[in-house]
């Protein structure tokens, strides 16, 4: 049986517990989420959940409904191994993105419609995000940057893994590349298949943590995961459910627990990465970028044709390149329509809910 400790409960969660319903709601770890399905680690036991009707009529938001890593108020249905989630409990943080304009469900009384501009929670919790590449044909630097503007939103700490480095002839071009651009995360070339490069993978993987793999589909998430646990499964022989190898399915979000008493949730590649992060956050991503555009000598330049531009000689002068600048401009435009759609879902939202 799991500890609430070991799962990463502490003091802030602590607080958030309802005392006059202590007897009747367990806390619980959500570890796996199938549709509106959950799998929910207790020290009572192990549940599938579903939340109540109450809980989903007064959810107004995407972001109200439980996701991996959260911590819940579960009412255990009697003689069963089903709970009733009734709550959950406040996020450290999270791991979120734009609802994808495919996905998304229907809300209260149809008060949200399709195309939303909604945050989609990926996993909550988290302590250590890892952005994962292939040294390979998928090689994309620009979503290693959208991954960590999405992260820098809520300040995670950010590792880049580089995966494949079997098939690479020259991977210290590509770890360059992405030294130059990481703002000083860390940056690992790995083999997740060879398992080559774990040591400081395992450095974050301490009893009660959890490490979130992201990255598109084909980087080799789950051929790490599964290269993790297998050793968990040599040397602990654990059979519980959400520990064993070969369980693993990339079509739905699940947490493993691995030896170490680390946490490791895999999630499935997005082909929707759709920022949803502020102004700031991309700041921090591209700090080389802001600290150049203040240089330029008028504070309202447009970095065309301007004189005294610090944007156009940096770039002339090899400081930054152009693709990088432009990549930054990229992202810049997606959260200056993001903000507008926001403000437009909330006017046209607050004038439904007043009805
Ligand atoms: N040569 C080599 N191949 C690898 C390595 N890691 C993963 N692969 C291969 O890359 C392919 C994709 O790996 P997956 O682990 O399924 O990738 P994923 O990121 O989980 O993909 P999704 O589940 O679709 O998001 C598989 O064929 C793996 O065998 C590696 O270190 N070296
Ligand atoms: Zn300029």
């Amino acid at each position: 049986m799991k500890s609430l400790q070991s799962m990463g409960w502490d003091s802030f969660f602590f607080e958030q517990l309802i005392p006059s319903k202590h007897n009747k709601y367990i806390p619980a770890k959500v570890v796996s989420q199938h549709n509106d399905r959950y799998h929910l680690v207790s020290e009572q036991g192990d549940f599938t959940a579903k939340v109540t009707g109450k809980f989903r009529f007064k959810a107004n938001h995407l972001r109200d409904y439980p996701v991996v890593g959260d911590f819940v108020l579960a009412e255990h249905i009697e003689e069963s191994n089903h709970a009733l989630i009734h709550m959950v409990l406040q996020r450290k943080n999270c791991f979120s993105r734009k609802a994808p304009i495919s996905g998304g469900r229907k809300m209260k009384n149809g008060v949200i419609e399709g195309g939303i501009t909604e945050e989609q929670v990926i996993v909550s919790n988290i302590d250590t995000v890892f952005i994962m590449c292939g040294m390979d044909g998928n090689f994309n630097i620009s979503r290693i940057e959208r991954y960590m503007t999405l992260a820098k939103h809520q300040r995670l700490e950010i590792v880049i893994l580089l995966n494949k480095i079997d098939l690479c002839d020259k991977p210290e071009e590509y770890l360059s590349q992405v030294n130059e651009i990481a703002g000083g995360s860390l940056v690992l070339p790995i083999s997740a298949a060879n398992k080559i490069g774990f040591d400081p993978i395992l450095n974050y993987m301490v009893e009660g943590k959890t490490i979130v793999f992201l990255g598109s589909s084909g980087v080799g998430k789950s051929t790490l995961l599964n290269s993790l646990l297998e050793q968990e499964v040599q040397t602990t022989n654990q059979t519980s459910n959400y520990s064993g190898k070969g369980k693993h399915t990339t079509t739905h979000r699940q947490l493993f627990f691995h030896h170490s008493g680390c946490m490791i949730v895999d999630t499935p590649g997005m082909k929707e990465l759709q920022l949803w992060a502020e102004n700031g956050d991309l700041d921090s991503v591209f700090t080389d970028v802001v600290d150049i555009v203040a240089q330029c000598k008028f504070s309202n330049c447009t970095h065309r044709t301007e004189p005294d531009c610090a944007v156009q000689s940096a770039i002339d002068s090899g400081v930054i390149s152009r693709e990088r600048y432009e990549r930054y401009l990229t992202q810049q435009r997606e959260l200056s329509r993001l903000k507008e759609k926001k403000k437009e879902y909330m006017q046209k939202y607050s004038k439904r809910s007043k009805r």
